[in-house]
Parts: structure tokens; sequence; C-alpha cells
């Protein structure tokens, strides 16, 4: 098992949890304006209840060198025993991919990333080298346009598969230091049912909980292995908004923090 899947079975453990909170600052939504303030704040109310966090880079890298500074603030703080997925979803030749491997993994220091498919293997190969970080690849994402690549139908030698079902074969087949997992969406149960089949042990993330209206129960009901575990459940809007008034966000965050943890649990 690696570092970051370690790491990552020790926190759900301790706090029962298959929670992550997605930690997006969106100016337009912040109820107060220091962002490494209001991302301490999430924390300290959330951090007994969570699997992981995931920051979006693009939330951070659209307010310049500010939001950066803020986006190193916000790891520092974060419990060194709770893994972070640094959401960048990058995927670029080969020796592009080696840069970006390094800015994520050794400068930010991610315990995870999430990376693009897109272009092959060899764009992977530089994230899967790291043996003890997490590489989440997307496999079938929670956005409506999902469906314009990622559903069409492909021949694969004798047979006919969706794209997404043969990004999860790739990913079991590449999967030699057993640091791969996959991304898939919440609102896309049916597709999570055939991945979850294809991969029966792999750790799948699924963002689109809460304000992307995903189905919690098909989610978990699909989505976990036989363990009851191996799945992320992402909701970032609906958590660290769920109140916009600056006196009472930490808590309304925590309060919608527990409601779904123990949703989830119920489910699982
Ligand atoms: P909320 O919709 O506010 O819960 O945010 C979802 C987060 O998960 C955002 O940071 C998205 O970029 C990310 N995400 C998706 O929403 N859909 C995907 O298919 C993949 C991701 C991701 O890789 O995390």
């Amino acid at each position: 098992m690696t570092g970051f899947h370690s790491k990552l079975n020790k926190a759900t453990n301790k706090n029962n949890s298959l929670l992550c909170i997605g930690l997006d600052p969106d100016p337009n939504l912040l109820p107060i304006k220091d962002i490494a303030l209001f991302n301490r704040e999430i924390i300290d109310a959330t951090k007994d209840l969570v699997c992981c966090y995931k920051p979006n880079l693009a939330f951070y890298e659209s307010l310049g060198m500010d939001g950066l500074l803020a986006l190193e603030q916000t790891i520092a703080h974060i419990p060194s025993d709770i893994p972070i997925i640094g959401d960048a979803k990058r995927g670029d030749i080969g020796s592009t991919a080696q840069a970006y491997a390094k800015a994520l993994f050794d400068i930010w220091q991610f315990d995870a990333v999430t990376v693009n498919p897109y272009l092959g293997k060899d764009s992977l190969d530089p994230f899967i080298a790291y043996k003890e970080k997490g590489v989440f690849v997307l496999c079938h994402t929670s956005n409506p346009g999902a469906s314009d690549f990622q559903e069409l139908t492909i021949q694969v030698d004798e047979n006919a598969h969706k794209l997404f079902e043969h990004i999860a074969e790739k990913a079991e087949t590449w999967n030699v230091y057993g640091n791969i997992s996959l991304v898939v969406g919440a609102t896309y149960p049916e597709q999570l049912k055939l991945v979850r089949d294809i991969c029966p042990d792999m750790t799948i993330l699924a963002p689109g909980i809460g304000a992307q209206g995903g189905d919690l129960s098909s989610t978990i009901h699909y989505g976990v292995n036989s363990d009851g575990a191996g799945l992320i459940i992402n909701s970032s809007r609906g958590i660290i908004y769920a109140s916009k008034d600056k006196n009472d966000f930490a808590k309304m965050a925590r309060q919608a923090a527990d409601q779904l943890r123990s949703d989830i649990n119920i489910y699982r």
C-alpha cells in the first residue's frame, strides 16, 4: 500500500469518514475576504469529520500571487495525518508532465493529484513514478458534457466499449505500484457501477454531491468496494458555503459536513 493510501486509510478509520471537503474559494461566494483565514476556520471546524481535503488549484491560481500564498498557508494548516488531494487535472507530453509532477508533489507536497488521461500513458508516467503519491485519473467526470467524449463507443480488439470503460481497464493494467485511483462523478451512478465492476479494488473519488445534485445513496451503493470503503465522496460548495454569514460560516460548514458524513455512513 502506498504512502497516500495508507494515510487515507488511517484518516478514514480515525474519523469514520469517506468525506472529502473541497476547498474551492470563490470570491463571489466567500463570506470573508481573507481566503487563508476562511480555509483555516473551515479546516479547524471539520478536521475530525473528513478523510481528506481537496483544494482545486484553479480557484487559487485565478487570484494570482495572493491566491498561491493562500494555498501555501492552507496546505500548511491541514493536520499532517489528513491527506491532501491537489485537484489540478494535469495532462501533457512527458517532459512537461514531469515538470507538473515535480511542481505538485515536490513543491506543493500534495499527497495525491488529479490527472487527465487524454494524452495517454506516457503523460501519466511521471506522476505514477512517485510511488508513494496518489494519482487520480479522470474516468467519467460529473459534468453534463462528460458524454461528449467519455461515453463514445470504441472498438477495442473484438469488443465494443465506452471510452470511460476503456480508461478504467487501462488504469487497472497501469497500476503496477498500486497508486492509481479513478475519478467518477456522483452524477452518473450507472457508469460508476460499471467502473466498480471493472476495478473492484481501486479507490474512486466521486465529486458531484451537493451543488451538482449527485445522488448519494446510489453513489455509495455502486461506489464502495466489497469492504464498504474504497470510495471518497467530495463536496465543496455544499459544505464550505453552507452559510454566507461571516459570523457562523464555520459552524454551519461543520453541521453540513457532519450531516453528510452521517448520511454516507448510513448508506455504507
Ligand atoms: P462542488 O460542485 O462545489 O461540490 O465542487 C466539485 C469539485 O470537484 C470541484 O473542485 C470540481 O472541479 C471537482 N470535480 C468535479 O466536480 N467533477 C469531476 O468530474 C471531477 C472533479 C475532481 O476531479 O475533483
